[in-house]
């Protein structure tokens, strides 16, 4: 089985990653890692805190000479600005004033009522998306087992607050990376960052939306068995699985809500002996088992929970009304969140995938994808001869 774990909190010593069940003699190019790392600190509408940090992994287990063993892998990011919160958040000494007026929107409230903690900020330091770092440096371990089976991911920034990039794109990635918002339209590139600008005037924040394109995947990944084994699911319910993240489209998504089935789905035709489809509205999966057409999933988030200009709250401890509590923050990080969510797609797409082709080595994995995609696989590649029948 594949599974993963993170630990750490926003402030605290470090952050922690153990990726369990990839298979041994993956090569892993650290630079590569280091270089997602990198672009989830980036874009624009970020705040101080990334002038502070330089994420960078250090590999504790599971990895020789820049190959897995087959051993679970641990990680460790150490947080920078752990030595300028020392005093709050050393694990057997910290402590500092209470934070008291819950923040709408972030965790504070419910958090505080679940663990029955007085001071929010023992709820807020492992709910912020600091954590997120492990998650990004995991999935990029993941990215390059997935690349061995001839899988890339891409992710795109499609809306920040009432922008739209433009849907006539084809999203390249030299134009995502060369954006500050990692939005492949330069006109909305420059919307963007306008419109980030005046929240941050206003002291407020901006939420938007991005994509994620998944190429390469096999037909038969996930299965129609039960609701947990549905790609569609398994994948939706990662992105949703993300700090801010509050709906998920799998293709056209919700647009298909208002078509008539005549115009929702991906006809079927033969050209040279080749399957084709006229579309991939189904995003790539049908029935929850991929179909061999690229996955597509959008996913939209909300305005960040911290504003400056703070919302109207509660003291919890006076039990009065009270603006809510400021802590530094970003203006907008939807750029990010694409990197994330990249990431979590990886993650997340990696057990279906060994699931299907498992092995212990990744010289096993591979013959078990190489057999497969050969057996079935000239159906699944869209060489589909069909046979003269008997008699014809
Ligand atoms: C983040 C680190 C945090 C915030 C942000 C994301 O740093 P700090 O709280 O020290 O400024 O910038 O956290 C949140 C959005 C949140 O809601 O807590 C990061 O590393 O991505």
């Amino acid at each position: 089985m594949f599974r993963y774990l993170t630990a750490g909190e926003s402030h605290g010593p470090a952050l922690v990653g153990i990726l369990d069940g990839l298979p041994a003699q993956l090569a892993l190019n650290v630079g590569e890692i280091n270089a997602a790392l990198r672009k989830r600190q980036g874009g624009y509408g970020r705040g101080a805190r990334m002038q502070i940090e330089a994420d960078e992994i250090e590999f504790l287990a599971g990895v020789r000479g820049s190959k897995t063993l087959g051993s679970p892998i641990a990680v460790v990011i150490h947080n920078r600005d752990f030595e300028n919160n020392r005093a709050l958040m050393d694990p057997l000494t910290g402590s500092g004033r209470p934070l008291t007026a819950p923040r709408p929107g972030h965790a504070d409230y419910a958090g505080a009522l679940k663990y029955r903690h007085s001071d929010l900020r023992n709820v807020l330091e492992r709910a912020s998306a600091r954590e997120t770092a492990m998650r990004v440096a995991l999935g990029a371990i993941c990215a390059q087992f997935l690349s061995a089976m001839g899988i890339e991911t891409l992710s795109y920034v499609s809306s920040v607050a009432d922008v739209e990039a433009s849907d006539q794109l084809q999203p390249q990635r030299a134009a995502i990376d060369a954006s500050s918002v990692r939005c492949p339209d330069p006109a909305a590139t420059q919307a963007m960052e306008a419109a980030i600008d005046r929240a941050r005037a206003a002291g407020d924040t901006l939420g938007g939306a991005y994509v994620v394109q998944i190429d390469g995947v096999p037909a038969g990944i996930g299965s129609n068995r039960q609701p947990d084994t549905r790609l569609d699911g398994i994948l939706a319910g990662a992105l949703m699985g993300m700090q801010t993240v509050k709906a998920v489209e799998v293709g056209a998504g919700r647009a298909i809500s208002s078509r008539s089935g005549s115009k929702a789905h991906d006809t079927f035709a033969m050209r040279d002996s080749v399957v084709t489809r006229g579309s991939n509205r189904a995003g790539g999966i049908e029935g929850g088992i991929s179909n061999g057409e690229p996955i597509v999933l959008r996913a939209s988030v909300k305005p960040l929970a911290t504003l400056q200009r703070p919302l109207q709250s509660v003291d919890l401890h006076h039990g009065t009304e009270a603006a809510a509590t400021v802590v530094r923050s970003d203006v907008c990080v939807v750029p990010a969140a694409s990197i994330v969510g990249e990431a979590m797609a990886r993650l997340a797409l990696t057990g279906p995938i060994l699931e299907k082709y498992g092995g212990d080595s990744m010289e096993e994995v591979i013959t078990n994808l190489k057999h497969s995609t050969r057996a079935a696989g000239e159906l699944f590649r869209k060489r589909l001869h069909p046979q003269p029948r008997a008699g014809a």
